[in-house]
């Protein structure tokens, strides 16, 4: 049983009733949370992390610290609508307000009229994680699409290279107990903006610290963490996979590895100490801007053997580049050539999503798509999928480099499309492409949401869904080892609804009538816990969530997952020599493998006459997640505008001064931002703040304009950290 915290107690004492949740949002901390409602208005009153929560520890994020802000916005969306201007319309009425019979009929008559004329893979799904939740993200959807029969997503946007890279060689994605950082001895935050994207990592790392351990932030910008770390060692974007390569070869030559873990742990030492060889630090840095010497001397740090180990935390940032899912791998190998895995603390934690061993299919149902095998879009080609040419939507089928696989069969033009915790007119890559798609008059596109955003501008049917206080749900993290219950705390704010009851209805109205369209949510998830087989799960019931609200996964405390030396890989050891990378076409061993931004600088014709394209970035900002919180005031505040932060030398060979407007372009467009000249960034490269909605933005688009739709060397992943433009004062 949960013990009453302090905060709780007062409340409680206030007369308030409290209620235990948990934070849905895309962020590895999944935070559990608590709510108070005042029993006389039913009004959620306050909101506070959970002090019982070991990661949480009592404290919640900047943003959702006013999460009742957001859910009793003004502009929140209340009523579903139709539209009734043109698409897009930037004056004048765009919608009116109709009833939930109409809008579900509406969506069922336009949905079974296309699939007679079309066949069902001409419904596209196109949603991600603005809710992490199992039943709000993908349960009842995913029942829905598979008896459907739809087009199905390849959800790419964020993590695939990384999880590729970091599966060819650990084989899933776990790593330490990330509360365990406060064992280490040293600490390399490797492409993560820990107190932006991360913060309840923060205070066991200031544990760490307090026993000695030094931190050290490997990134292109001197982001607030590294400004808080006791070093920053400044990188081109994209070259990790060369530091890497470099730090093993510094490794090697001076024998500062762990030969006994090698000889047990890993496969393919030989030939990896024959490609490293080819990586001595005066060809990495010229590569990665960081002098030899710096990196001789992190290559000591980290195989110096003391009494604690070394951990790396990487994120995502360092895999949205050509070369992501390599450069991922390579850092992945080297907690094993030190032996870092036998002490508590150490190894390479990306994300622990791999310690969650859950059986999804009770929940999203695939039996329901029979014998039938739809294609399969990636996310980050959406203009291209939804395209009237055939051979765009050819290549908007997700493919995974570099197999290659015949040309597959287009299938048929997208003409209905359903958008759910998502806001793809914002955050997708090449947003020309997709507006233009949006914007044809034969789609009909329903979006669930809980603002007007960029995305609903472009909407046939606006539905109004439920926040996280307003219906039931369970997370899984990927930053920590606890699993955590959503209750609802309050009812649903006007007509909205949780999506889970949207696609139920829609299911019925769709003349769907199996069992499973009649669930109720809190059954859903009741019988996927209790249904769970793997042993992470031993002891964690339906009833014990209702009671604790959260709990551990049940692995050994401490976890030390590679301590002996067993990877679930094929060959049940760290695989520096990766078979299937070779029978999946890619180099086995750690390559470095150059970004884009690397090819358009040597091929640009301009650079002599003119100063040269500049790498863009852009990193997820302080006060908004994603594009969530964008359109709350205080955190627009806080962010003030879309920004573009450039080196002083560059700026200077640009004439551009701090303050001014900019054009920022290349060959897919240009977007106007304002300048901010810092030297807090490396020379060459630029940092747009993201993800603005388009219409706060100036000529109403954001950086997006800009990126790219083409894939990662892995797992088909975005390439929104990988984007040469050249900038100009406007
Ligand atoms: N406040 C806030 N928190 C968030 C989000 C948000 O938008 N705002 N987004 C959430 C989401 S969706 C995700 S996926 C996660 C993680 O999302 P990530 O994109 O991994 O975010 P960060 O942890 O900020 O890491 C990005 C850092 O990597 C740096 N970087 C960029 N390119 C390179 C490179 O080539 N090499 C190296 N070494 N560094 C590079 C950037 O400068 C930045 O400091 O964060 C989540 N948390
Ligand atoms: N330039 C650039 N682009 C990027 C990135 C970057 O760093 N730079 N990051 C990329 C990454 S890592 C990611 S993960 C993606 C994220 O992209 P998205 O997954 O689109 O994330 P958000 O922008 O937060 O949008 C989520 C939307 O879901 C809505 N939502 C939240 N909960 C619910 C719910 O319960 N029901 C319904 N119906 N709606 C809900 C929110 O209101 C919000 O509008 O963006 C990617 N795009
Ligand atoms: S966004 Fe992240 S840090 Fe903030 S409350 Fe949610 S899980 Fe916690
Ligand atoms: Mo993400």
């Amino acid at each position: 049983m949960a013990r009453v915290s302090k905060r709780e107690r007062s409340a409680i004492e206030r007369g308030l009733r409290v209620v235990t949740g948990a934070c849905p949002h895309d962020c590895p901390d999944t935070c559990a949370w608590q709510v108070a409602v005042d029993p006389d208005t039913e009004r959620a009153v306050d909101i506070w992390g959970h002090a019982d929560h070991p990661f949480t520890d009592g404290k919640l994020c900047g943003k959702v610290d006013n999460y009742l802000e957001r859910s009793y916005h003004r502009e929140r969306l209340t009523s579903p609508l139709r539209r009734v201007g043109a698409k897009g319309a930037t004056n004048g009425p765009r919608f009116e307000a109709i009833s939930w019979d109409q809008a579900i009929e509406e969506i069922a008559a336009r949905t079974g009229h296309a699939i007679e004329q079309h066949g069902p893979e001409t419904v596209l799904q196109y949603s991600y994680a603005g809710t992490m939740g199992l039943v709000q993200g993908e349960g009842m959807a995913q029942r829905f699409f598979n008896r459907l029969g739809a087009t199905r997503l390849g959800r790419t946007i964020c993590a695939s290279a990384g999880m590729q890279g970091l599966s060819y060689t650990l084989g899933r994605a776990i790593g330490p107990d990330p509360l365990d950082f406060e064992h280490a001895g040293l600490i390399w935050l490797w492409g993560t903006n820990t107190l932006s994207s991360n913060m309840h990592l923060w205070p066991v790392i200031q544990r760490a610290r307090k026993a000695g351990a030094k931190v050290v932030v490997i990134d292109p910008v001197r982001t607030r963490t590294a400004r808080a770390a006791d070093e920053w060692v400044p990188i081109r974007p994209g070259t990790d996979g060369a530091l890497a390569l470099g730090l093993m070869h510094v490794l090697i030559r001076e024998d500062a590895i762990d030969r006994d873990y090698i000889e047990r742990g890993t496969l393919g030492f030989e030939q990896l100490r024959e490609r490293a060889s080819k990586w001595p630090p005066a060809r990495v840095e010229a590569i990665t801007g960081i002098p030899a010497a710096r990196i001789e001397g992190l290559a000591r740090e980290y195989g110096q053997r003391g009494a604690k180990p070394p951990a790396i935390r990487i994120n995502y940032g360092l895999q949205r580049h050509r070369g992501g899912g390599m450069a991922v791998r390579n850092i992945a190998c080297l907690p094993a050539l030190v032996g870092a895995w036998r002490h508590r603390g150490g190894g390479v934690q990306l994300s622990s999503s791999g310690s969650f061993m859950l059986d999804r299919r009770g929940l999203e149902r695939p039996d329901l798509l029979g014998d039938r095998s739809p294609r399969t879009f990636n996310m980050n080609r959406l203009g291209q999928a939804l395209s009237l040419d055939p051979e765009q939507r050819r290549q908007a089928h997700l493919r995974e480099r570099p197999v290659d696989r015949p040309p597959e069969q287009p299938g048929p033009p997208v003409h209905v499309l359903f958008v759910y915790n998502c806001n793809p007119a914002a955050v997708a890559p090449d947003q020309s492409a997709v507006i233009a798609g949006l914007a044809r008059e034969d789609l009909f596109t329903v979006v669930l949401e809980h603002f007007a955003t960029d995305t609903v501008d472009w909407a046939d049917i606006v539905l109004p869904a439920t926040t996280q206080l307003e219906h039931w749900d369970l997370l899984k993290s990927y930053g920590h080892l606890y699993l955590a219950l959503n209750r609802p705390a309050i009812a649903p704010v006007g007509q909205s609804l949780p999506n889970s009851e949207i696609f139920r209805r829609v299911a019925r109205a769709c003349g769907f009538d199996e069992p499973c369209f009649h669930e109720t949510d809190e059954a859903m998830l009741e019988a996927f816990v209790d249904s769970q087989a793997d042993p992470c799960m031993a002891e964690i019931s339906w009833a014990r969530l209702l009671d604790e609200g959260f709990c551990r996964l049940a692995l050994p405390d401490p976890y030390l997952p590679f301590a002996a030396g067993e990877f679930p890989t094929p060959s049940g050891r760290c695989e520096l020599y990766s078979a299937r990378m070779a029978e999946h076409g890619y180099d086995p061993l750690p390559a470095y493998t150059a970004p884009e931004f690397a090819d358009a600088e040597l091929d640009d014709p301009e650079s002599e006459a003119s100063p040269g394209l500049l790498h863009c970035i852009s990193p997820p900002a302080h006060s908004f997640l994603n594009s969530t919180f964008v359109n709350v005031e205080k955190f627009a505040a806080r962010e003030k505008q879309p920004l573009l932060l450039l080196h002083p030398d560059d700026a200077a060979a640009r004439a551009i001064t701090d303050g001014v407007e900019v054009r920022v372009e290349n060959e897919r467009g240009e977007v106007r931002l304002r300048a901010r000249v810092t030297d807090e960034v490396v020379r060459g490269t630029v940092v747009a703040s993201s993800i603005w909605w388009t219409k706060l933005s100036p000529d109403r688009r954001n950086i997006n304009w800009l990126s790219s739709p083409a894939e990662t060397d892995m797992g088909a992943g975005a390439l929104f950290f990988d984007v040469p433009v050249r900038v100009r004062a406007s």
